[in-house]
């Protein structure tokens, strides 16, 4: 889909777009009501395998430090931080989630990469979602559950330019356009903000 028209079906789903250098985005904080949200997040707590991957940081194989799973049509087979993941099947509630995301978007999204941080310690470092699996301008979409996190991104090049928000419980968040060549994001550590959070990250795997 081109992102005029994914513009056009974004803010006819009542999202925000926000004008960034090189890339696009749009948020919706209410995509999901709270008590929905607070359901999803225990069902997702529940009853997904939660594995906590090996990450590669400066040579050193390090645990992750969150925890994370892979669900999508059987072909989506991702490599992510040096590991191939074969995706598990679509679960009822992921099901549900993606077919929402679809209609809201107009987009098909064949995998989600579940990310479980269970406090305040738990994180997510910089990084761009640019494997060559996902095509040179990804849609990503991104939905959150639980606790409030920042998120924060920064334009590779120009790094002066950075962008953040709190993701809420229900939010939202697609990332298109070139988005994935010119920013970083991540989600740092917060003192302040204990209480478990799951990220689910719907990807169209090619
Ligand atoms: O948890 C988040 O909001 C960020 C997740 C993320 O950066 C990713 O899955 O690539």
């Amino acid at each position: 889909m081109n992102l005029s028209r994914l513009n056009k079906q974004l803010r006819l789903s009542n999202f925000e777009c926000y004008e960034i250098e090189n890339g696009a985005l749009w948020l919706h904080q209410h995509f999901i009501s709270a008590a929905l949200a607070a359901a999803y997040l225990d069902v997702l707590i529940r009853d997904t395998r939660w594995v906590q991957p090996v990450i590669r940081m400066g040579g050193r194989q390090i645990p992750s430090p969150r925890l994370a799973a892979w669900h999508g049509d059987a072909d989506a087979i991702y490599t992510y931080s040096g590991f191939k993941n074969t995706p598990a099947a679509w679960t009822p509630a992921l099901g549900e989630i993606r077919d929402v995301l679809q209609s809201a978007t107009g987009i098909r999204f064949n995998s989600v990469l579940l990310n479980f941080y269970r406090n305040g310690e738990d994180s997510m470092g910089w990084h761009r979602d640019n494997e060559p699996e996902l095509g040179q301008n990804p849609v990503i979409a991104s939905i959150s559950f639980g606790e409030t996190r920042r998120f924060r991104m920064q334009h590779v090049k120009r790094k002066q330019l950075h962008w953040a928000t709190d993701l809420e419980s229900g939010s939202a968040l697609v990332m298109a356009g070139q988005t994935q060549q010119y920013w970083r994001h991540c989600l740092p550590k917060s003192k302040s903000r204990n209480l478990s959070r799951v990220n689910l990250t719907f990807r169209q795997i090619h």
